[in-house]
């Protein structure tokens, strides 16, 4: 029987490739994102037969509800949410971040990925399903002007350890995916679209690609129905920790 997922994010990066990771598997997919032509370029590649697009801002709840009314029969049934919608903005210390930025990130990270689970965990439940929520590294190592991004991802890890708790019973898995260094257009968004920014901290790194990300996505969901990850942080090999730091001034 063919499956079907709901990606959020599917524009670019981890959702894309989740979405074309899935489908080359026979899936079908509901691919989200606010960029219609990048939905309607996945459309041309997949076919319409195995994706739905999606043009809505998760921010936007009224359309959000819209589209989720307008899924068509053949992609009702869902076997598996993928939260992955995200976002950094900027990377200044607390003391001079903009608070607009701190906003957008919550809605979109948090408040959009709350309000769509909530809607969708009826479906899930009555398929036995999964959710698979993106999180980041930085729910769990603070860094230099991670603050709000990083609150918001501690926050989707730990909601999805209150899902498990919740939906014990229900036979819907939960898993939290908690990637490092990856290559895609995050940094141009962190950086207002500044690709000399992102280029450079990319570069000689060898970082992980949104391949390797829905590679993981797809073990994680594929596994036998009785096994839950509830967790997996992964990073390049060229990516690591840094240590605490002491100001010697005070
Ligand atoms: P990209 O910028 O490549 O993709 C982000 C996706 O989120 C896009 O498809 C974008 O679609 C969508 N999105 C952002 N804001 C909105 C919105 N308001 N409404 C609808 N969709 C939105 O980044 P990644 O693929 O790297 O990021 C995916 C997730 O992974 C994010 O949650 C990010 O925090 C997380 N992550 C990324 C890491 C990295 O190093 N790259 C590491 C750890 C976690 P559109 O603009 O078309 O709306
Ligand atoms: C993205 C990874 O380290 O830039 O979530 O915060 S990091």
């Amino acid at each position: 029987m063919t499956k079907t997922l709901l990606v959020t994010g599917a524009t670019s990066g981890f959702g894309r490739a989740t979405v074309e990771r899935f489908v080359s598997a026979g899936w079908r997919a509901i691919a989200c994102g606010r960029r219609a032509d990048r939905l309607a370029e996945l459309v041309a590649a997949l076919g319409p037969e195995k994706i739905h697009p999606c043009a809505f801002d998760v921010r936007d709840e009224a359309a959000m509800r819209a589209a989720l009314e307008a899924i068509p029969a053949p992609f009702a049934d869902l076997d598996l949410l993928v939260n992955n919608a995200g976002l950094a903005l900027g990377t200044a210390p607390a003391q001079h971040a903009d608070l607009a930025q701190w906003r957008q990130m919550i809605d979109t990270n948090v408040t959009a990925l709350v309000t769509l689970t909530h809607a969708l965990l009826p479906r899930l439940i009555e398929r036995r399903g999964a959710i698979v929520n993106v999180s980041s590294v930085a729910a769990t190592y603070p860094y230099l002007g991670g603050n709000v991004y990083g609150g918001t991802k501690a926050f989707v890890s730990q909601l999805s350890l209150g899902l498990r708790s919740d939906l014990h019973g229900t036979g819907v898995r939960v898993t939290t995916i908690e990637p490092g260094l990856a290559e895609t257009e995050f940094t141009l968004v962190r950086t207002g679209g500044n690709r000399e920014a992102s280029d450079t901290l990319y570069a000689g790194t060898s970082p992980m690609t949104g391949a390797d990300i829905a590679e993981c996505i797809w073990w994680v969901a594929n596994l036998p129905s009785h096994l839950n990850i509830n967790r997996v942080e992964l990073m390049p090999v060229s990516q690591s920790f840094a240590g605490f730091q002491v100001a010697r001034t005070l």
